[in-house]
């Protein structure tokens, strides 16, 4: 059965590819996007992919994906909150509301190896898994453990 896979980019990542490379890498977010699709549809999923540089429109996406998950169309959300990692007691709030669909967490950036500000993260707690510093290619490795959980 074909499922979706729900991939949400917060703030500032649709700058991906354009500042920082040597932080973020040279991938835009487009490339980020259709890796996703790519490994997707090498399990027979679909990704379905939003970014907003908004934290409602992430909060709704979650709310969106939980209601789809409990009828049975969407196998979980990879999630790259941007900065809104450090800061948001509301999308802690949001994945502890939609469980137990699963919310991978991913950073492109070792954020241990960077600035004290970015070691905490509000949404570790509630990830069903972490993907930290490997890149654009995490979003493959996340999309991956999606689709190899919804096999069960
Ligand atoms: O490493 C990651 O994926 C982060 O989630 C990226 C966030 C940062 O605040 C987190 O601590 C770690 C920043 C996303 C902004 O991306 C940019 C890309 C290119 C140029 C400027 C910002």
């Amino acid at each position: 059965m074909t499922l979706k896979i729900v991939v949400l980019n917060g703030p500032n990542l649709n700058l991906l590819g354009q500042r920082e490379p040597g932080t973020y890498g040279s991938a835009t977010l487009a490339d980020v996007e259709a890796l996703c699709r790519q490994t997707a549809a090498d399990h027979g999923h679909a990704a379905e992919c939003l970014q907003s540089n908004h934290e409602g429109a992430l909060l709704d996406a979650l709310h969106a994906a939980g209601a789809a998950f409990r009828t049975g169309e969407v196998a979980g959300v990879v999630l790259n909150a941007g900065a809104l990692t450090h800061t948001s007691i509301a999308l802690q709030d949001a994945i502890r509301g939609v469980a137990p669909m699963p919310v991978i967490e991913v950073h492109i950036s070792n954020v241990h190896a960077r600035e004290a500000f970015r070691h905490h993260s509000w949404i570790s707690p509630v990830a069903a898994g972490i993907v930290i510093g490997f890149g654009i290619d995490g979003y493959r490795l996340a999309v991956d453990a999606l689709a190899r959980r919804a096999r069960g």
